[in-house]
């Protein structure tokens, strides 16, 4: 069971909100649909780009049904669990089993650092341990938990003490680590690759599956990637791989969550505004996103229909 094997692009589903802030559920299945027609092979629910943290357990829950309502099991459905209190951890792991989820992940805890391997294999063995008949991954993602622990020993560790142990989602950029954490000798694990802007070192170091905010917008492109590299053609894939580093940058000149619910809104893949601490764009902010998108000719090359002119 933990032999499992994620494929291809998941996107790290956003959570839609309406215009007074209330998480939107009728707005989960069109744009599930959108993402599953843009060439999208699985959802990762309530992670950093769904605002997981920001939300209540009981708004975490209802948004989980909604993706795996909508999915209809035509991709899977992975929940992100992470909290501060392993308590509610858990108590979100048994949910996803409950509500037909597929996987479940979770980060560490993040306002007390995770100090040590240890001290990270007791907090997601716990986790796991919550929902033992579905495989568990671990979201590795440093620089927003503030624990820098070392992966490899993690999973070395925890192929003995982690019956549910699957793998990991790795957010970071350090290519040697991510290569590393899949010759680990304690079990076969499922590397799962999550810095979208570097996808191709990912996809020649080993990646068969990614996790990442950009999917949402640009899965269609990342798609021309993975068939670029099956045909051998290198040239082509950088150059594609350029297009996301180049979307990535101007993303990153604004509030990043934001910039990326603007632009699904440019797709007709509405979502509302983002939820305190993360703010939403301005109108003016908007624009510059749009004037500089279209500069870089994002309309031209995402693959999406979009609501705006040339
Ligand atoms: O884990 C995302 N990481 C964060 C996935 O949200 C911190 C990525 O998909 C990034 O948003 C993306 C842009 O840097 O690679």
């Amino acid at each position: 069971m933990s032999e499992m094997q994620l494929n291809g692009l998941i996107a790290a589903t956003v959570t839609p909100f309406d215009s007074a802030g209330v998480v939107d559920l009728t707005a989960i299945k069109p744009m599930i649909d959108r993402l599953i027609e843009s060439g999208v092979t699985g959802l990762y629910v309530c992670g950093s780009t769904g605002e997981g943290m920001s939300l209540t357990c009981q708004e975490r829950k209802s948004v989980v049904e909604a993706s795996v309502t909508a999915s209809n099991g035509r991709v899977p459905v992975i929940v992100q669990v992470g909290h501060n209190s392993i308590t509610d951890a858990c108590d979100l792991a048994k949910h996803a089993v409950d509500a037909g989820a597929n996987v479940v992940s979770a980060t560490c805890p993040s306002y007390f650092k995770v100090a040590d391997t240890e001290t990270l294999l007791s907090c997601m063995g716990q986790i796991a341990n919550a929902a033992p008949q579905l495989p568990f991954y671990y979201y590795h993602i440093p620089a927003l938990t503030g624990s820098q622990i070392d992966v490899v020993d993690f999973l070395e560790r925890g192929g003995a003490r982690i019956p549910n142990l699957a793998g990991l989602k790795y957010t970071n950029t350090l290519i040697h680590e991510f290569q590393a954490c899949q010759y680990t000798r304690s079990r076969n694990f499922d590397v799962v690759w999550g810095c979208d802007e570097m996808l191709l070192a990912a996809l020649a170091s080993g990646a068969t599956a990614a996790i990442g905010s950009t999917y949402n917008i640009a899965a269609p492109l990342y798609c021309r990637i993975i068939e670029a590299i099956d045909a051998g053609d290198w040239k082509t894939a950088r150059r594609l791989q350029y297009h996301s580093v180049a979307m990535v940058n101007v993303m990153k000149s604004f509030p990043f969550h934001g910039a990326l619910k603007a632009i699904m809104s440019m797709l007709k893949m509405p979502v509302g505004s983002c939820r305190l601490p993360l703010n939403e764009l301005t109108e003016n902010e908007t624009v510059s996103l749009q004037n500089g998108l279209k500069d870089i000719g994002f309309f031209d090359w995402c693959g999406h229909e979009t609501q705006i002119g040339r």
